[in-house]
């Protein structure tokens, strides 16, 4: 495939950036951190989302070198913002297996904290249930070493995968993110509801938080704030922001 080798060149060729999605604390009603999302302008296409490119990133491997990219960038960014008064702001950056299956991983995430002078806890690693697993100590491995590192893991997109339950037993994870589709009905659709509410006494009896994607409306935001669910994240409270535009944002709404 063409657009490839193009993204393999996309990364020393400032092709590529981050928007970052803010997420709230619905308790105190505030930002808490934020998601990195990659994205990429392409100087003949324009821009191609993520949706498109990341699934060719991951048959093709490039996923890795992508992925070592926007952890390196959201990590020095983070480190920027906390310094600029934000100093509880923590990052969430998106992590495809392939990456926490090279048995370096976990080094190379201490050496992207260490040289942003970033505390691992400002850290949390989201993982989605896209690739079958493979049975792989490194996986194992890595994520034992993160841990004893005090970065963060969370499940992202939960529910939407056929091996959920087994991802908790493999995945100690601190936070589950529920999956858009189970939170677009609420709180109208008995059934989603009532979903979304065994996720979430799930989630705290596993003793992880819980946030709620895809949230675009109030009443959605009132039914998670109500049933005490964690965090909320969705174009309600805000779309994904170029950098300049979270700085900004921080500036307001931190
Ligand atoms: O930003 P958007 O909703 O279009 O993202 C589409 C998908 O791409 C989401 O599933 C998101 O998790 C994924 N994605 C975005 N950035 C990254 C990244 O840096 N690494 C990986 N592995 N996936 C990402
Ligand atoms: O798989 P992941 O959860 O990382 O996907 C994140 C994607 O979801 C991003 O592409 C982001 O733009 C999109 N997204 C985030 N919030 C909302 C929302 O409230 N509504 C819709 N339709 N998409 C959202
Ligand atoms: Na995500
Ligand atoms: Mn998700």
């Amino acid at each position: 495939h063409l657009l490839i080798n193009e993204l393999r060149q996309a990364i020393g060729t400032h092709q590529l950036f981050l928007c970052y999605q803010p997420y709230h604390d619905l308790k105190t009603r505030r930002t808490r951190g934020a998601e990195a999302l990659l994205r990429w302008h392409h100087p003949e296409h324009g821009f191609i989302s993520p949706g498109e490119f990341i699934p060719l990133a991951e048959d093709s491997g490039v996923i890795v070198p992508l992925g070592e990219w926007a952890l390196r960038e959201a990590c020095q960014q983070t480190a920027k913002w906390r310094q600029g008064g934000q100093p509880e702001f923590t990052i969430s950056v998106n992590v495809s297996l392939l990456q926490l299956e090279d048995p370096h991983f976990a080094d190379l995430v201490a050496g992207i904290l260490a040289t942003a002078h970033l505390p691992p806890s400002a850290l949390e690693l989201e993982v989605t249930e896209t690739l079958a697993l493979r049975q792989s100590g490194s996986i194992e491995d890595n994520i034992r070493r993160l841990k004893a590192l005090g970065v963060s893991l969370a499940i992202d997109d939960f529910g939407t995968g056929y091996a959920s339950f087994s991802y908790l037993r493999r995945f100690p994870a601190e936070k589950i993110k529920i999956d858009k589709q189970f939170l677009d009905q609420v709180p109208d659709n008995h059934q989603d509801a009532a979903i979304v509410r065994m996720i979430v006494a799930m989630g705290h009896s596993l003793g992880a938080m819980v946030t709620g994607e895809g949230i675009e409306n109030e009443r959605q935001l009132a039914f998670l704030a109500e049933i005490g669910c964690d965090y909320a994240q969705g174009f309600h409270l805000s779309k994904p922001l170029e950098q300049h535009a979270m700085s900004r944002y921080l500036s307001h709404n931190a």
